[in-house]
């Protein structure tokens, strides 16, 4: 790219070290040539500004170190000008000028060093932006729905909205989705990766994320409907003491239990303790755990239960191998373990009691 610059110099931006640029992104640096360790007398540097559309720039300076002069009102040797389109505004001396804000869609910078005396230089940074308000909105419950049909009014004035759903860091987020998005996506990401991508019409689709942080990003076009439900489980969360008396209490597998599927990656374990002579009875209600990949896996080993009654093993379940219909303890003491890794299925329930 070539730059002309006081109309007799032409100046190649892409060479090293050249002091002029074009700068297009929504923020960048701009400082200038040899800073912080002085500059060259005899420059005529040139920045020019164009980032994507925005309504303002806005221009910081961080340091500001030019050739020191006794009036910066009458900037004649060394000097930085501000254009905007409208105006422009001569700066100089060693006073750390006030952060400019212009409402241009663009901006140039252009700096001069005359023969003799110089300074540090300077370095600023700029950043462009809109004047509405993003539209952008962060969630923090464990649960909800959202639909952008509920911020139409914003989204009339966007060119994307932005749901961030943020939970703590043991939360794993599950979502169920259905949209018709006629033109745009909707984008569904979590920090570690782009999750999905959704256009034109799309039946429940449910997608567990093992990430406590969900970016919704929709694009928005006319007529675009989506509607996300979300849950979320604290994997820190299951297991426990349990005392069994004669009133039956329940395990649920994992909160959420008939909503969402097991989690996958966990460990739990749950005691349970009856009085001295007396035993304990389990009943399963209902019970799905895959032993295999996203199947009927006949070892029990990649997802399974494994009950032990004070040290010896009663048995490791899964579905298709040997689900369980009822256990009895022969000791006061019942100890149960979930281990899951992936697609571990729906759950269990059981009642506990003693006997
Ligand atoms: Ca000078």
């Amino acid at each position: 790219m070539v730059l002309s610059a006081r109309g007799d110099v032409c100046i190649d931006t892409t060479r090293p070290g050249s002091c002029s640029a074009m700068l297009t992104e929504e923020t960048g640096v701009i400082s200038s040539l040899g800073y912080p360790n002085g500059y060259f007398g005899g420059l005529s540097c040139y920045w020019m500004i164009y980032p994507p559309p925005s309504d303002r720039i806005e221009l910081t300076f961080h340091d500001f170190n030019l050739e020191d002069v006794d009036d910066e009102k009458n900037c004649q040797y060394d000097f930085v000008e501000v254009v905007d389109g409208a105006r422009s505004y001569k700066l100089c001396g060693r006073s750390l000028p006030d952060t400019i804000t212009v409402n241009s869609t663009r901006l140039a910078l252009r700096f001069n060093s005359d023969g003799v005396l110089n300074g540090r230089g300077f370095y600023a940074t700029y950043r462009a932006y809109k004047n509405e308000p993003e539209c952008k909105q962060y969630l923090y419950t464990v649960e909800g729905s959202l639909s952008p049909t509920t911020t139409s009014t914003t989204l009339t004035t966007h060119s994307s909205c932005t749901w961030i759903i943020v939970l703590p860091s043991s939360f794993q987020i599950t979502f169920k989705y259905q949209g018709s998005i006629p033109s745009g996506n909707v984008t569904m990401t979590t920090p570690q990766r782009q999750l999905t991508t959704f256009t034109g019409n799309t039946s429940k689709v449910a997608v567990r994320t093992l990430s406590n942080i969900l970016t919704v990003k929709m694009e928005a076009g006319m007529g675009n409907m989506f509607n996300l439900t979300w849950s979320s489980v604290d994997k820190d969360l299951c297991g426990g003491d349990l005392r069994a008396t004669a009133k039956p209490g329940t395990i649920y597998s994992h909160h959420n239990f008939n909503n969402t599927d097991l989690p996958s990656y966990q460990s739990c374990r749950w005691t349970i303790t009856a009085r001295p002579k007396h035993r304990i009875v389990l009943s399963f209600l209902e019970f799905d755990i895959n032993g295999s990949k996203g199947g009927r896996g006949r070892k029990c080993k990649r997802n399974y239960l494994e009950i032990k009654d004070s040290n010896r093993r009663l048995g490791r379940y899964c579905t298709g191998r040997n689900a369980p219909k009822t256990i009895v303890s022969r000791t006061n003491v019942l100890d149960i373990r979930l281990n899951t890794k992936k697609l571990p299925g729906k759950g269990f329930t059981i009642k506990y009691s003693k006997l």
